[in-house]
């Protein structure tokens, strides 16, 4: 696999003009999945995107600042929420949108939509509506890896709800029982739907319950893109060294409801504007506007570069062919057929 495939920036080093180009790269590494989602957005509101959508609008430095410490070798397994780690991974915004859009050209063959975004060439293996479910496949994975010699991780994304599942604490027992090389990310944002994790979780220190399986755990800022780096690349390490599963707690919120179709009643407006006060695309702009790294034009040149992207994306979907009716059996297995004398 080319390095060019994916977007990762490289690792910082002690020039500072490499440093702030990386940090830059950060920047619009986040930047492209806000702008991106809020495009999708607007044309779900005009009926051209359908079905489920969940945005991750608010929780972008966590996508980007753990895929700077994965190679093009690892695999990523994430949830429904996860138009951003495709992305980040380098899936490209034209592949993304066609599959929002249902057409045969997107990532998924148009055939899994928003929640089931897929790019085996980039390691991508999902996009999962199950809460939890992600995980025994992460862990299948590592095991593969580590029964073939290997030498690679595998990442899983999954939320703060898939600790009231059974598939979270049998892959953190197996996975540390048998020292998988598994980065952990679990993507605290404090609700599942519309249930706060204090309301269904008797000890919401989730790093806490994931050192209790025995692996190394730890909590993180994933409102700050170098906290979350400076993290996943710790952690990635630890993993490659053979040090077995490593959890990333990423403390973080969604901006939006948690789907297209919630009225986001249960949080308290206050606590979002809270938040918002330390968005991450914006809190890294300010930082690097202060460092004299990002100029008005810089930012304007790098906003209208992701809005042709978009644009482009959007045109090649809409142009783009329905799957012919005649191919659609294709892929799909049949039982009742098979069954049939
Ligand atoms: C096994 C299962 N139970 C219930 C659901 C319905 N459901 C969809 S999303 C969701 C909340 C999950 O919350 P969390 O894991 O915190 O992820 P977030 O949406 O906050 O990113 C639930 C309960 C589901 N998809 N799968
Ligand atoms: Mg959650």
């Amino acid at each position: 696999m080319s390095a060019t495939r994916t977007p990762r920036t490289g690792r910082p080093t002690s020039r500072p003009g490499r440093a702030a180009a990386h940090r830059l790269a950060l920047l619009e590494s986040m930047l492209r999945v806000r702008r991106f989602e809020e495009r999708c957005v607007e044309l779900y509101s005009a009926a051209r995107i359908r079905g489920f959508m969940h945005l991750y609008i608010g929780e972008e430095a966590v996508a980007a600042g753990v895929n700077e410490a994965l190679t093009d070798e690892d695999a990523v397994v994430s949830t429904y929420r996860e138009h951003g780690h495709a992305l980040a991974r380098g899936v490209p915004a034209e592949a993304i949108m066609a599959e929002m859009f249902g057409k045969v050209t997107g990532c998924s063959r148009g055939r899994g939509g928003s929640m089931h975004l897929f790019d085996v060439s980039r390691r991508f293996y999902g996009g999962n509506a199950i809460v939890g479910g992600g995980l025994p496949l992460a862990a299948g994975l590592a095991l593969a890896d580590r029964m073939t010699d290997r030498d690679r991780v595998t990442c899983c994304f999954f939320g703060d709800g898939a600790f009231a599942e059974g598939e979270f604490h049998e892959t953190a027992n197996l996975a540390a029982l048998w020292g998988l090389p598994l980065l952990l990310v679990c993507e605290n944002n404090l609700y599942a739907m519309g249930t706060a994790l204090a309301r269904h979780q008797a000890q919401t220190d989730l790093a806490l319950r994931a050192a209790g399986y025995g692996m190394v755990a730890w909590a993180v800022d994933g409102m700050d893109v170098l906290a979350v780096e400076e993290a996943a690349r710790r952690a990635a390490e630890g993993v490659r060294a053979g040090g077995g599963p490593h959890f990333l707690e990423m403390r973080t919120y969604r901006f939006r409801a948690h789907s297209m179709y919630d009225s986001d009643r249960y949080r308290d407006k206050t606590e979002i504007e809270q938040w918002k006060e330390r968005d991450p695309v914006e809190g890294l702009a300010r930082r690097l506007r202060e460092a004299g790294e990002l100029s008005d034009e810089a930012r304007t040149a790098l906003e209208d570069r992701l809005a042709a992207e978009i644009d482009a994306a959007v045109r090649a979907a809409d142009q783009a062919p329905e799957e012919p009716i005649e191919d659609l059996l294709k892929y799909v297995t049949s039982p009742v057929k098979a069954s049939r004398p």
